[in-house]
């Protein structure tokens, strides 16, 4: 993906189709926008002034060592060339502030300073400039200001997510030094610290899952803002994929509906001329669409209004938005051979099912897709129309085990016929073929070296989810600790957008200064241990 000049392009698949007109439904962004939530705000403040020392044992390779408590900070003074760090204790969103004061004779220059917010050590303890990446490096979280006059207190007026704050001292002047006092965040978020403590505690006295629950309810607490958020500090909109995952765990563990019927309608509120719905909307400046179209994410779509309606008993709704689900299917089933058989060369939309290279999409969206039709009929079942995909789901049923080797035991994908996780998982989640073939596809890959590995959360919640719902559930539990739990070995306060245990450094985008570090389609293990494993955790633990 590198350019001549050696600098990182757009991949073919994601750039920009050719644009049909979004028809805006007025009344559907009207019934978005009343449920627009007020945010709840909190102050917090610094724990520690700290440094970072190198620690080859850490995945960062280096751990935080205090140099200050926070009560000795108002008494220090920094001048040019000097730089601190606060450490906040854990993941904040919101706006910070700080009053500066002068320690000496008087300020008779501004005051330039960087500020640095780091979700993850690196970013406060490298630079992050030149940043290699082919996303934009305008998310990189540093600002430079100039204060004019001192003392002074001073609110930084854009939101950012973080724990750490690097304060560097670029100029003062030799007449003075700057004391920092008064540091705080101003957090938000659509949960309140009420209802955030009202959620019922894991049924599990397993102290990892338990820590594995809280990390995942605080990385969706951080990404609920106006909308469901897919991380607070990048991209900070809503996406479908992503907003599924979220909903889910929302409704075992906060259970605001509200903020989950506004992100329906916001989706609804902005199909494309040929009834696509964008894989992600903008709030702001005002509500749009994307311009990404992800096939599997319009496909998800009816599934999120059925995941809903079970939730909420909201049948109103889903009836409203019955004609916007059928609309996100034709795009998906475009995609469909004589036989019923997924074929991702049908079209040179993009299918995402993970941000890892070269993955073969056919197998794992036959599953996909299959998947969704027997949820969209589900939900007709639920609003009392007639299923709209019964052929549908049988021409793919009867196709599914075209992807099957029996050899191998396994699913292929592609003309390579590769063998990846992510098709292994969302065939079986898609019910193609019996749970004992499934899983035994599913134990085979995870044990075999070649098979294509996910990159994502999102996509390792699929692998995890299959592996419960077909028997798998020890493995499901093993997983979930070998990688959420390797992200809370490895430091995390909330998920991350990508894991990797071998490399701390991996991104799909260049360069990990651009990853998010509290990202939504991590947020699962919550719904995975407290209904997925529900009844599984409750019998291990009687025994
Ligand atoms: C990333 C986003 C988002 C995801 C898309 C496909 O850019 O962070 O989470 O849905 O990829």
């Amino acid at each position: 993906m590198a350019s001549e000049s050696g600098e990182l392009e757009v991949p073919a698949n994601q750039k920009v189709e050719r644009l049909l007109k979004t028809n805006i439904n007025e009344e559907f962004a009207r019934k978005a926008e009343s449920l627009k939530p007020e945010l709840h705000q909190w102050i917090d403040r610094p724990l520690s002034v700290i440094k970072f020392e190198p620690d080859p044992d850490a995945f960062f390779k280096c751990k935080a060592v205090q140099i200050h408590t926070i009560e000795e900070l108002s008494k220090l003074s920094y001048g040019k060339g000097d730089q601190l760090i606060l450490d906040f204790g854990s993941h904040r969103v919101g706006y910070f502030s700080i009053n500066l004061g002068v320690d000496g004779i008087n300020a008779d220059a501004p005051a330039r300073l960087r500020l640095t917010f780091g979700e993850i050590p690196y970013d406060v303890t490298e630079n992050l400039h030149p940043c290699n990446t082919w996303i934009s490096t305008s998310w990189l979280p540093d600002e430079i200001i100039n204060v004019d006059w001192l003392p002074t207190d001073v609110d930084m007026p854009r939101r950012y997510s973080f724990r750490y704050v690097k304060i560097e001292v670029i100029d003062a002047s030799p007449k003075y030094k700057i004391r920092l006092s008064e540091v705080k965040v101003r957090a938000v978020s659509a949960i309140s610290s009420d209802a955030a403590s009202a959620v019922s505690p894991l049924e599990s006295t397993d102290q990892e899952l338990i820590s594995i629950d809280r990390i995942s309810q605080v990385t969706l607490r951080n990404c609920m803002q106006t909308v469901f958020e897919d991380g607070p500090r990048r991209d900070r909109r809503l996406w479908i994929g992503d907003l599924r995952l979220q909903a889910l765990t929302n409704y075992c563990t906060f259970k605001d509906f509200s903020l989950a019927k506004r992100c329906l309608y916001l989706f609804a509120a902005l199909p494309r001329g040929d009834d696509s719905l964008p894989a992600c909307v903008f709030e702001k400046p005002k509500l749009s669409a994307g311009s990404d179209y992800i096939v599997d994410y319009d496909a998800l779509y009816g599934p999120m209004v059925y995941d809903y309606t079970v939730a909420s008993g909201d049948l109103e709704t889903a009836i409203e938005l019955w004609p916007t689900i059928l609309g996100s299917m034709k795009k998906p089933l475009v995609h469909l051979d004589a036989d019923g058989k997924f074929d991702s060369k049908a079209t040179d939309s993009w299918k995402f099912l993970d941000w890892v290279a070269g993955l073969e999409t056919d197998a794992g969206m036959h599953g996909l897709v299959l998947f969704c039709c027997k949820e969209i009929n589900k939900l007709a079942a639920l609003i009392s129309k007639p299923p709209p995909f019964t052929e549908t789901v049988e021409k793919m049923t009867t196709a599914a085990p075209l992807f099957y080797d029996k050899d191998l035991g396994v699913f292929v994908s592609g003309s390579s016929r590769q063998v990846s996780w992510s098709s292994q998982a969302w065939l079986a989640l898609s019910g193609a073929m019996d749970a004992p073939t499934c899983l035994q596809a599913l134990t085979k890959v995870m044990g075999d070296p070649t098979a294509v590995k996910p990159l994502t959360p999102y996509a390792y919640h699929h692998v995890a989810e299959a592996l419960a719902r077909c028997g798998g559930e020890e493995q499901c539990l093993k997983l979930m600790r070998d990688y959420w739990g390797g992200m809370a070995r490895a430091g995390a306060d909330t998920f991350w957008e990508f894991f990797d245990a071998e490399d701390s450094r991996r991104s799909p985008y260049g360069d990990c200064h651009n990853n998010s570090y509290c990202h939504a389609w991590s947020c699962t293990p919550s719904y995975l241990l407290r209904v997925v494993l529900k009844d599984y955790l409750a019998a291990t633990s009687k025994a």
